[in-house]
């Protein structure tokens, strides 16, 4: 499977999705509209989505049923890069090659843009009439995710690490929040939509804790800076810290083996996201 198209045709899916969600630029007051937009489009790797649409492809559904699972995991996403790259947080200049919502537009319209793309985010799950109950499981991990006890809370802890402070243990748990999270909702969303029973839906959690923690130590290697309190790479090393990220993916896709074949994509991105280059 050549993983680079699979992304660029998923990405496709949901970009329609989110070009239909998200009210045009113009339209009244276009100022937050059109800062909504500015980091949604042309937007990231999307692989929050993509692994929504694999796992409801690995519990034998057509990725489409996955769709709404996955434009409101990116939703929440892209509202967490906004806050994330504020003066109050990380103070960021650039985001995806271009200037962060902060700088373009201003503080307060950056925080603004975030907040309503959160909300547009459950809004998107909510309006899901194929089978409500589902939806509504869904919905329900995605609040979750992104709530106090995964997303939020990882944030916090992340800005408060202190590089002597952070051990093995409580750097893992801030990556579990900040960055795993997301990638589970994504999954366990996706699948829920799709009809998963219970058992696969575990499986797919278990799946996305692990990858989401390898995607994050992939993250830090990337970056390539020693001085972050919250990194593998700056506590273990890059070699021991590779080593961890391998460990995770195998483990990874082991919960992967009663899936069978239709896990394939899943398994490819598994991949993907662990020895990236971006
Ligand atoms: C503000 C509540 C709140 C949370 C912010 C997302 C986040 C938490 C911080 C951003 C910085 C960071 C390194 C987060 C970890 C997750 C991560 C690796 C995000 C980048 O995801 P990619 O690589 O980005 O999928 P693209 O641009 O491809 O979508």
């Amino acid at each position: 499977m050549d993983v680079q198209a699979y992304l660029a045709e998923r990405a496709r899916l949901v970009d329609e999705a989110l070009e239909r969600v998200l009210v045009p630029s113009e339209a009244v007051p276009a100022r937050l509209h059109t800062a909504m937009r500015h980091l949604v489009f042309p937007g990231g790797k999307r692989i929050r989505p993509a692994f929504a649409f694999a796992a409801a492809e690995a519990v034998g559904a057509p990725p489409e049923r996955a769709l709404p699972a996955a434009t409101a995991v990116e939703l929440v996403h892209t509202y967490s890069l906004i806050h994330d790259d504020l003066p109050c947080m990380d103070d960021d200049d650039e985001r995806r090659g271009r200037p962060t919502v902060h700088v373009a537009f201003g503080e307060s319209t950056a925080v603004l843009a975030g907040d309503a793309l959160l909300a547009l985010a459950f809004e998107v799950l909510a309006s899901e009439r194929r089978e409500p109950a589902r939806a509504l499981l869904a919905l329900r991990a995605l609040a979750e995710a992104a709530g106090p006890r995964r997303l939020v809370g990882g944030q916090l802890d992340d800005l408060a690490s202190e590089p002597e402070r952070a051990t093995t243990e409580a750097i893992l748990g801030v990556h579990r929040r900040k960055t795993a999270a997301l990638i589970e909702a994504a999954l366990v969303g996706g699948a829920c939509l799709a009809g998963a029973d219970a058992g696969a839906l575990e499986r797919l959690s278990r799946f996305g804790a692990r990858i989401g923690v390898a995607f994050q130590i992939a993250d830090d290697l990337l970056d390539g800076e020693r001085d972050e309190p919250c990194s593998l790479v700056a506590r273990l090393g890059e070699s021991a810290a590779r080593e961890r990220a391998k460990a995770l993916l195998a483990e990874a896709l082991d919960e992967l083996e009663p899936f069978g074949g239709s896990a394939d994509p899943l398994r490819e991105l598994a991949r993907f996201a662990v020895g990236r280059d971006r």
